[in-house]
């Protein structure tokens, strides 16, 4: 299926919503991922967000991520949700109770599990588009990349040390909202070793009050399941090592560790042309070392008959072999040519993009041919646009302008109803979950830039 480009008023309408939303959910020093669902700073939404305001913004787009820096923990650790307000969404601080952890941070409230790290490029990227505009713009980002180098370096270090203890070249999750993707059928067989035990405090779920229709999101077995993983955080007192020998869910996450990958090498590629962390120990050598690591376990993992990447559970050293977009990790990290041009044609081919019953010819997060599909299920289906995004980034930079571009006007197109919606029904194009996400909004602004 071929997809035109939006008409110059579409274009017009769309970019003047997204930064209008943007701008709604902005509440000063941070963005809220959304208005009701997700009142909160959200890991990896940040990162996107950020990318997106800085097409309108460069000052405020670097406030979003030096606010995210705040909540770091001593670890290196950067946590998937900031409580920088108070508000109904559960979990929330009281049950998350970090205090039980030495290297938790001063005053800002945080979860204590982490996200994907994609904040590494959306900096470069930000870099990337100040460097263009030049003046002031470039001279801020600079200084926030030489101020900040350190912290970048200190999370992906913690994410190659102390959640790949013995160099496999995984990045380890220990629970499935660390992946992004929470309830991927990429976590059902891990999930079924987790077993929520009754001294596993109650609770009630504020979630299903901001959604019209609650079977699109996970049911109550698995946020019991969730709220079983949390709980075991706590008693680890949030120490990985004590949680890698007693917690259910111990995986080695393939996108994560292809993000790691390559947000490693951009980090390097902006200390060598800065002059930041140079010399054989320095900050650039150990970026590369990370890449080169993470990069290999990515590889490692493809499983030759389909060409897809695979998680490996590492409570059962069990390869997880689920048709999900994680599969397309190495396109992320690179590395291999033929491999690359393969998963190209795979993703543009009828079991993923070119599935004759897509509305949009956009990645859904679970091939439709796959019998794991489920078209309205949060992350067991539908089309999430940073998922595209990601990818439509990933074969940009491998040089697959054409391929590239396909997915971006196909996710324009997708977006053109302006309701920047947390997910799309693939076959229909219904807007579902949350409206108004400021990491939605944020894509669209840099797919028009
Ligand atoms: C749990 C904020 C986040 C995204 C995740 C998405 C969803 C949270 C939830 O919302 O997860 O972290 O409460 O369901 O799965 O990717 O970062 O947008």
């Amino acid at each position: 299926m071929t997809v035109s480009q939006p008409s110059a008023v579409e274009i017009g309408l769309m970019s003047g919503r997204a930064g209008y939303v943007l701008r709604a959910n902005d509440r000063g020093a941070f963005t809220v991922a959304s208005p009701t669902l997700y009142p909160h700073m959200w890991s990896w939404d940040a990162g996107f967000v950020a990318l997106g305001i800085a097409t309108v913004s460069v000052p405020r787009a670097l406030a979003e991520l030096r606010s995210l820096l705040s909540g770091q923990w001593a670890t290196g650790m950067i946590p998937h949700i900031l409580f920088h307000q108070p508000s109904d969404y559960f979990p929330g601080p009281d049950r998350w109770r970090t205090q039980v952890a030495a290297a938790r941070p001063a005053g800002v409230l945080t979860s204590g599990i982490c996200q994907p790290p994609i904040h590494v490029i959306a900096l470069s990227r930000i870099l990337h588009d100040a460097r263009r505009r030049g003046g002031a713009d470039q001279e801020l980002a600079e200084d926030f990349v030489r101020e900040t180098f350190d912290q970048w370096l200190a999370w992906h270090s913690y994410l190659a040390t102390a959640r790949d203890p013995y160099s496999y070249g995984l990045v380890e999750i220990h629970h499935g909202w660390e992946s992004g993707m929470d309830d991927s059928p990429r976590w059902d067989a891990p999930y079924a070793n987790v077993h929520p035990q009754p001294d596993m405090p109650p609770f009630v779920r504020a979630d299903l009050a901001h959604v019209t229709d609650p079977s699109q999101r996970p049911t109550d077995a698995e946020y019991a399941r969730y709220l079983w993983l949390l709980e075991q955080k706590v008693r680890s007192r949030y120490d990985d090592a004590v949680y890698r020998s007693t917690g259910d869910f111990v995986v080695g996450d393939v996108l994560v560790s292809a993000l790691l990958a390559a947000a490693s090498d951009l980090l390097a590629d902006m200390g060598e042309e800065l002059g930041i962390g140079q010399g054989a120990a320095g900050g650039v050598e150990q970026s590369r070392a990370i890449a080169r690591r993470f990069r290999t376990g990515v590889l490692r993992s493809v499983d030759p008959a389909t060409g897809l990447a695979r998680d490996l559970d590492l409570r059962t050293g069990g390869w997880l072999d689920v048709e999900s977009a994680a599969g397309f990790a190495p396109l992320l990290c690179g590395g291999d040519d033929a491999l690359t041009r393969r998963q190209r044609d795979l993703l543009l081919g009828p079991r993923w993009c070119g599935h004759s019953r897509l509305r949009w010819p956009v990645v859904p997060s679970v091939s439709p041919a796959s019998p794991a599909f489920r078209g309205e299920k949060y992350w067991r289906g539908p089309q999430w646009p940073v998922l595209n995004w990601l990818m439509a980034w990933a074969l940009n930079r491998s040089g697959e302008q054409e391929a590239a571009n396909q997915l971006r006007l196909a996710g324009l197109s997708q977006l053109v109803d302006c309701d920047f919606a947390e997910y799309y029904q693939p076959m229909t194009g219904e807007t579902l979950g949350s409206r108004d996400q400021s990491w939605t909004a944020a894509i669209a602004l840099d797919f028009l830039a």
